[in-house]
């Protein structure tokens, strides 16, 4: 172990008083100003994941996501763009909140038999938050001590997890952001070709004030046009403020700087551009088309397709508790799909979705991606049948792989399936809305003085802690016409969650707020 390096390395990266780090959901996330000396470590960390790995890249992104401008995060990505696996997330926490560094770290090197000496690349990326170039080079910092450190500057998260896969598996893209960009507008172009699509697809995207709207301005295509609003990344304040996916999905309303025609189709990403949710209004009125319409949308398209193909193929839908009631009914009975409940974050559903040939998975809040599995995309490649339709649909299916990314939920790729979906089947955004009606629903925080009291069972169904909750909820639950409700820890922020849904909007206010009451 280079030991002197390690230590004046993080010397320079003083771990701030009274403030303890843990790895959640979505990796470490707090105010920025606090994570420098997490950062670092983190890219400390990387490294030895790479070594254990035996030099393959492994990636560093530096974002929080949809959480306000002053907040910050860091999380690792493994060689094929996947999440840090959960064994080693207590290392993670172990290190952040180490007082002995060295030791700390000679303890994980020799938990995992771990050769330092083989640490490769650590690619590192960073959305446009004020915090986020210091941080940047915090993580080099952390990298070098063991490893070699390449910095993409700006990136989306997705982009991120691309270019790591790209890294490791060179026929996955070139790995560069180019390759990203290359690699997307050629799929989607090929595709209008087959379909004989010449008017350009067309939408505006509420970038959330995020690296969303740099990235979408460097593709272009004659077979597209995209307009963006809420494109500021200079105003450093205006982040996730008052637009983007999240308050749009939260609030189900439209975000600043939209002014819709009736019937046109409007989109939000987050702040690093990993969710996506759209909408469109219809005399005035809002219609959100958030993650469970993405997921009937384009897993009914894709069957669409492999009957025109008359491929079999096992496909399934992953959803989490916070989807709608509706939507799950809409799968089983109308699209006759399964349907799989995992806990929320995309880790437990990327990893359900990997058991099927097309694994469609999307949080209700528009994060997800499709899934298809090697097997398939041989198969789709090698069937060759000589007919025209078929030969299609075969050849769409095989560029949808090219335009969803395969490594984790992407608001730019997701975009463009949603608009070829669209296209493709000739079906308005109208039309999409009225693929079945919604339960009214509705989310709510809560401050708790310990919000680690709260522990689920049932892919976070029904609370298990604190004793007696459960029946109280289950009794309010009771008295409402189609009522659901549950409550857990946020795994992002300091709060509890409280989901409700009810015939009526009136009542799934009614048991939202009864509900929240119980938890004072
Ligand atoms: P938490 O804060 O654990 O509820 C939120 C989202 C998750 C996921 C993560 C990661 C909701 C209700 N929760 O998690 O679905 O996207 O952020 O970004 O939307
Ligand atoms: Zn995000």
């Amino acid at each position: 172990m280079t030991k002197d390096t390690l230590s004046a390395a993080s010397a320079r990266h003083p771990k701030p008083p009274n403030t303890t780090f843990a790895y959640g959901t979505a990796g470490f996330r707090t105010l920025g100003s606090l994570l420098d000396s997490t950062v670092f470590r983190v890219g400390v960390l990387a490294a030895l994941r790479s070594a254990k790995l035996r030099g393959k890249t492994i990636g560093v992104m530096i974002t929080a996501s949809h959480n306000p401008p002053q907040d910050n995060g860091v999380k690792v990505v493994d060689p094929l763009g996947e999440m840090l696996p959960q064994l080693w997330e207590p290392y993670a926490t172990q290190l952040a909140n180490s007082d002995n560094l060295e030791d700390d770290v000679r303890d994980i090197v020799a938990r995992e038999k771990i050769d330092v000496a083989q640490a490769g690349l650590v690619v590192v990326g960073m959305d446009t938050r004020e915090t986020s170039p210091q941080l940047l080079r915090a993580a080099v910092d952390g990298i070098e001590v063991f490893g070699r450190a390449k910095s993409f500057g700006e990136l989306t998260t997705p982009q991120l997890h691309y270019l790591v896969r790209s890294h490791n598996d060179p026929g996955f893209g070139e790995p560069s952001e180019k390759g990203y960009n290359k690699k997307i507008v050629s799929a989607v172009e090929e595709i209008l070709r087959l379909w004989n699509v010449s008017e350009p697809l067309e939408i505006t995207v509420d970038a959330a004030n995020g690296v969303g709207a740099p990235k979408l301005r460097n593709l272009s295509s004659d077979l597209f046009n995209i307009s963006v609003v809420n494109s500021n990344t200079q105003d450093k304040s205006a982040l996730n403020v008052e637009c983007g996916a999240d308050y749009v999905k939260t609030n189900q309303k439209l975000p600043a700087n939209v002014q819709p025609r009736d019937h046109q189709l409007y989109s939000s990403f987050d702040g690093d551009a990993d969710r996506v949710v759209f909408y469109y209004t219809d005399n005035s009125r809002f219609q959100l088309l958030d993650g469970d319409r993405i997921a009937t949308l384009l897993a009914s398209f894709i069957n669409k397709l492999l009957q025109q193909a008359k491929v079999e193929a096992k496909m399934g839908i992953i959803q989490t508790a916070y989807a709608n009631g509706d939507s799950t009914k809409y799968i089983q009975e109308t699209l006759q799909i399964p349907v799989d409940f995992t806990p929320t974050g995309v880790k437990h559903l990327h990893h359900k979705a990997q058991e099927y040939d097309i694994g469609v998975y999307f949080e209700a809040n528009g994060h997800g991606t499709v899934l298809f599995s090697e097997k398939l995309i041989s198969k789709l490649k090698c069937t060759h049948t000589g007919l025209p339709e078929e030969e299609r649909a075969l050849k769409t299916l095989v560029l949808l792989t090219e335009v969803i990314n395969q490594t984790v939920g992407d608001s730019i790729s997701d975009l463009f399936a949603v608009l070829l979906a669209l296209r493709i089947q000739n079906k308005t955004c109208v039309d999409w809305g009225k693929d079945y009606t919604e339960l009214p629903n509705k989310l709510f925080k809560v401050i708790v003085k310990d919000r680690f009291v709260f522990k689920t069972t049932d892919a976070e169904r029904r609370l298990v802690e604190p004793a007696g909750l459960q029946a109280k909820i289950d009794a309010l639950v009771a008295a409402y016409v189609r009522g659901r409700s549950f409550v857990r820890a946020s795994g992002t922020e300091n709060a509890v969650r409280v989901y409700s849904e009810a015939a009526s909007a009136a009542d799934c206010a009614d048991l939202g707020a009864r509900v929240c009451q119980l938890l004072e």
